[in-house]
């Protein structure tokens, strides 16, 4: 057997079985993706700084990059199966099982996986798959090698040990026509196998994506009223309205930042989700949806970022959070004598922990159940999620929520090991929206306008500066509350030229936003946005 031909059988095989194995996952209840499953394992396993990069570079594309990517290494592992079995099956054999087993194992480990729907799964593709390496294995040894190995004669037709030349053909050798045809069918077989599998890969992917199943769509849930509504914010309140370009006072769910390590979304039935508060607790809570939107619910305006946010960068938005103050629940659940740490678990099984006073200083911590008056959107954590004032997302904001467990300090969550602080105070920060960052503008009086943020501790001062000249005080609009941004805006004069237009914000406490610059990591970047504008 050809080695290009053994790689082509095998690459062939190998993209029938992933397409079969997402077409079925598709089809039945209970089976993640499997590509998904293993994509997520190999996430865990990825050192925290190339996590970051990729979770940064790729976004919400990440899905289809890792797709990509998995689906190109795959092959490649197909290539080489093929062609360690070109003298015995048993390596290819052996791959399947291997790779039927990692599969097993990690669809096992995402939320909602039943074994009985994963092994159909798995056995669907490896038959599949298997099944086609087999039958174009034994296409290639029935095809005679590329030199007459003799003359086709009567009697080894008879025999069966040649096929007889088809009828009404010539070639150069006599076993040309069948060599042809050996090849041509070989080809079909390994297009086919390619095309089934990507149209089933392509199929079970969006049947998986849109899985409507059991589910509820979240925009169509009734919510509870909080016990004390905030006040509707006039449109009038808000900057936005008058200048296009800054952010909006309450940033929409749709444009909501969205930052996390799972690689399909979870969507959880809330008819069959539970949390747990657990741990160091005197009396262990377990909460049905029902049961936890029957609780007194509270209503916080709240700045949430990510310490991945660059200065001048958008992964930050405010929204108007409803829920259930974390403080009642765990004073109901009564925190053992050595808790020291709030650790949100989600259903994906990724972590987030702060310190317990946190939970209790006064701050609103919620459990919250909506974002801006709809039922949390899948990616933003339905059906709960933590939102806690003042620290960054990957310390607090757990979202698909599974339980929450009071352990002591040395428990870790998840990005602690991979290389960022054990604890993320959101840090003062002032942003320049308009003009834009291409930043060009008439030569004149020129409207400069942003947000600043420093959640708990409020913005008292947002101070501008052109070039080398003097800090000017920014008019601020009102604010929320300590714990959102706040509008700015100041006009400034711009001769012709190329100016640089620096703000910085003084917090509720007065002290100074840092002027770095520091980068994201460990804890969170710092510096004053200096936005490069030209007059004229
Ligand atoms: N389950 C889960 N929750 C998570 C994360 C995650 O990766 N998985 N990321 C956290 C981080 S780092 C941030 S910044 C916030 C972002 O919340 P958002 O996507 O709703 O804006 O979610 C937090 N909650
Ligand atoms: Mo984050």
């Amino acid at each position: 057997m050809s080695i290009r031909r053994s790689a082509i059988a095998g690459i062939a095989a190998v993209v029938l079985a992933l397409g079969v194995a997402e077409l079925s996952a598709g089809l039945l209840a209970g089976a993640p993706s499997p590509l998904d499953a293993l994509g997520q394992q190999v996430v865990g396993l990825l050192p925290g700084g190339i996590l970051t990069f990729a979770i940064e570079t790729f976004g919400t594309a990440n899905r289809a990059v890792l797709t990509a990517v998995s689906v190109l290494v795959a092959s490649g592992l197909g290539a080489a199966m093929g062609v360690a079995s070109r003298d015995s099956m048993t390596p290819a054999a052996i791959a399947f099982l291997l790779a039927a087993g990692l599969a097993f194992f990690a669809s096992l480990s995402q939320p909602g996986a039943g074994a009985a729907s994963v092994l159909a799964v798995l056995t669907s593709a490896v038959v599949m798959g298997f099944g086609l390496f087999v039958r174009l294995r034994s296409e290639v040894m029935a095809t005679p090698p590329a030199e007459p190995a003799g003359e086709v004669t009567a009697e080894a037709v008879a025999a069966g040990s040649v096929r007889a030349p088809a009828a009404g053909r010539s070639h150069r050798h006599g076993d040309g026509t069948e060599r042809d045809r050996g090849r041509r069918s070989f080809l079909q077989m390994a297009v086919g196998g390619v095309t089934i599998g990507a149209v089933g890969g392509i199929v079970g992917r969006g049947l998986l994506g849109g899985r409507g199943g059991p589910l509820v769509d979240p925009a169509g849930l009734a919510l509870p009223a909080p016990q004390r509504a905030l006040s509707a914010v006039p449109a009038s309140a808000d900057l936005a309205r008058e200048l296009p370009g800054v952010a909006p006072l309450f940033t929409p769910n749709d444009d909501f930042f969205r930052i996390d390590t799972a690689i399909a979304v979870p969507q959880i039935d809330p008819a069959g989700w539970t949390m747990r508060i657990h741990g160091l607790v005197e009396r262990e809570l377990v909460l049905d949806y029902d049961e936890l939107l029957s609780r007194p619910m509270r209503e916080v305006d709240a700045t949430i970022s990510c310490v991945s946010n660059e200065v001048g960068g958008d992964l930050v938005g405010n929204a108007r959070w409803l829920g259930v103050p974390l403080r009642d629940l765990l004073e109901e659940a009564g925190p053992s004598t050595g808790a020291e740490q709030v650790m949100g678990r989600s259903v994906d099984g990724w972590t987030g922990g702060f310190p317990l006073e946190l939970a209790l200083d006064g701050r609103e911590a919620l459990v919250a159940v909506a974002m801006n008056g709809e039922a949390l959107p899948t990616r933003h954590g339905f059906p709960a999620r933590l939102v806690v004032p003042g620290i960054y997302g990957y310390v607090s904001a757990t979202k698909w929520l599974a339980g929450i467990e009071l352990t002591t300090w040395d428990v870790d969550g998840y990005w602690v090991p991979r290389g960022w602080s054990k604890q993320g105070p959101v840090k003062t920060m002032a942003r320049i929206d308009v003009p834009g960052s291409d930043g060009s503008v008439d030569p004149g009086e020129t409207i400069v306008a942003g947000v600043a943020w420093a959640p708990t501790r409020g913005i008292s001062r947002v101070e501008l500066r052109v070039d080398e000249g003097d800090w000017r005080e920014a008019e601020l609009l009102d604010a929320l509350s300590e714990d959102t941004w706040v509008q700015w805006r100041l006009a400034l004069e711009l001769p012709a030229g190329d100016h640089e237009v620096t703000v910085r914000a003084i917090d509720g406490e007065g002290e100074l936003q840092p002027q770095g610059p520091r980068p994201p990591a460990p804890d969170g970047a710092e510096g004053w946005h200096t936005l490069r504008v030209r007059a004229g």
